[in-house]
Formats: C-alpha cells, sequence, structure tokens
C-alpha cells in the first residue's frame, strides 16, 4: 500500500521473496540403557520405515552415537521429537531425540 499526492492509496503488487520453509532432520541419539528392540519399534512407528531400514538406523545410532530418521517441516519435525520422547519416558527409557535445520 503506497500513499499518492491525492492523499488516497494504490495498492502495488508485492515482489515474490518468499523463501521455501526451512526443513528439519530427526534425529536419535545413543544411550548405553534403551533396548535395541525399542529403539527398532519407535523407527518403524514414528518414521514408516519397514523393520530391515529401521534396524539399520537404530545400529547407526549405536555405533555412531546419533542417526538421523527422516527429514520434515519445522511443526512435523517438532511433533514426531515430542512423540517419540514422550513414548520413550512412558517405557522408563533415556532415549533422546532431537530435531536440527537440514
Ligand atoms: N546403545 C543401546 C544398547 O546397547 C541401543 C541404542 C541404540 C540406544 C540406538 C539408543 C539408540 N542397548
Amino acid at each position: 500500500i503506497i500513499p499518492n499526492k491525492q492523499g488516497g492509496t494504490v495498492l502495488e503488487r508485492q515482489e515474490q521473496k518468499l523463501k521455501p520453509p526451512s526443513m528439519f532432520k530427526v534425529v536419535l541419539l545413543n544411550d548405553d540403557f534403551t533396548p535395541m528392540e525399542f529403539v527398532i519399534m519407535v523407527i518403524q512407528q514414528y518414521f514408516n520405515k519397514d523393520r530391515e531400514t529401521a534396524s539399520q538406523i537404530m545400529l547407526k545410532v549405536h555405533r555412531d552415537g546419533r542417526g538421523i530418521c527422516g527429514v520434515f517441516s519445522r511443526d512435523v519435525a517438532a511433533t514426531k521429537v515430542e512423540q517419540v520422547v514422550t513414548h520413550a519416558r512412558q517405557a522408563g527409557h533415556p532415549l533422546q531425540c532431537v530435531m536440527e535445520e537440514a
């Protein structure tokens, strides 16, 4: 909206300067206590992976300390983190799940 010399306004087309939405990796972190089977089930349930893929991701986390379960929009990533952490705490496991900008 731009003022004109008659005291009114004119509407001018906005520049299209919208950035694509940021994407976020959802990462599982290793610990010494959460059972491997529990981690495999979590990856299958919350990240839609088959058992083979879930097992590979779990072993990667176990060996390297961390592993990516998926890349999502900010809202979806935050929801996954909350769901995984809530499920783990309810089961009494210290499993950590975090999000980071991709
Ligand atoms: N390190 C855990 C164990 O030996 C397994 C684990 C894997 C935990 C991936 C957290 C994430 N029981």
